[in-house]
């Protein structure tokens, strides 16, 4: 299987030396870019190397009330029609003005699961940030950080590393844990933020790269939604999914998966029945777990796997609440 990956990684690199033929870009220093590119680091060991792409993959219905007034045989008439256009009025969580963070900005990438759990608390909360997606081969926006992963948070000046490390301190800013750590060491919220993080995202690069169709639909979304030139667009675009088709073989035998579409309705029928019958692992509202998992699904989920997840599990009915709560996003548009 190394072979089979060293193999995919030749080929691409290949293809871009071809790409940057005439850039005066030496072969050797292509296929460090191209490490960077399909790895996300051209140093680390070969689990690092194989976790970059597999981890790069990331209507609010209230109710209208219309006042009319209407003049009928010299009367007037008031009349008040409140609408409802949905069964179920949702709402975000916005904390108090005294704690809501004033500058916030997140360097991530679009397809990024770790990202997109980060993003999920931001929304729901309603927490206003920037976004600065980050060139995962040069990565030169986040040159001036000595760590190298994203999502990186920085809050008023603070820098924060790591989705789970991020969204702790934060809920801590914001005064949603009034707990101490001991306490919650082993609440159903915090053992279910773990299975995320220990389980759940590993199932989720086997699936999304699981044959050729499938790796080119994952690479489409993020070579179209992350910060990539246009030569690097094509190239990654066709080169990544080659590679991450051999490299997610090799991430089954890692985390023990024989059946990768098995393993992905395993976990989403384990996390209905965690819900055991209440609309959220919270209860009437989502919690820190419901955010994770809904964060760590969101960039497959409009794509094949996550439409046969929904389609083969019960966790569509979760999902499509979590949507309604947490979106709109309350990201500033640049
Ligand atoms: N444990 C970290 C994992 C972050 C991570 O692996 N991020 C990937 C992108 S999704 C990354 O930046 N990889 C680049 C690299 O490993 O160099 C978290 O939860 O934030």
């Amino acid at each position: 299987m190394r072979r089979a990956s060293t193999l995919a990684s030749f080929a691409v690199s290949k293809t871009l030396a071809a790409a940057h033929g005439g850039s005066g870009i030496s072969v050797a220093v292509q296929r460090r870019l191209l490490q960077s590119a399909l790895y996300g680091t051209s140093s680390g060991n070969a689990y690092n190397r194989r976790r970059w792409l597999s981890s790069l993959l990331g209507p609010f219905t209230g109710s209208s009330t219309q006042v009319a007034s209407l003049g009928a045989a010299g009367a007037l008439v008031t009349v008040v029609a409140a609408a409802s256009y949905s069964q179920q009025v949702y709402a975000k969580e916005p904390p108090p003005p005294e704690v809501l963070p004033r500058d916030v900005v997140l360097y991530q990438y679009e397809a990024c699961p770790f990202c997109n759990k980060v993003k999920a608390f931001l929304d729901y909360f309603d927490i206003p940030y920037k976004v600065v997606e980050v060139n995962p081969i040069s990565k030169k926006e986040i040159k001036w950080s000595d760590y190298k992963k994203v999502p990186i948070l920085m809050v008023d000046g603070e820098q924060l590393n790591d989705s789970s490390a991020i969204i702790e301190k934060l809920s801590q800013k914001i005064r949603l844990k009034e707990k101490d750590d001991s306490a919650i060491e082993d609440d159903e919220e915090t053992k279910w933020r773990r299975w995320v993080d220990n389980h759940l995202v590993h199932v989720l690069s086997p699936n999304i790269y699981r044959n050729t169709s499938e790796a080119l639909e994952s690479f489409d979304y993020i070579t179209s939604n992350g910060n990539f030139g246009f030569t690097e667009r094509i190239t990654v675009k066709y080169a990544g999914a080659a590679a991450m088709y051999f490299v997610s073989k090799n991430l089954k035998k890692k985390y023990n998966i024989t059946d990768e579409r098995a393993a992905l309705y395993e976990a989403a029928e384990t996390w209905v029945e965690a819900l055991s019958g209440r609309e959220f692992l919270g209860g009437s509202k989502p919690n820190l777990a419901d955010l994770a998992v809904f964060g760590v699904l969101r960039p497959i989920r409009y794509l094949r796997s996550g439409k046969d997840m929904v389609e083969h599990t019960r966790i569509g009915e979760w999902y499509t609440r979590m949507e309604n709560n947490v979106e709109p996003s309350s990201r500033i548009k640049a």
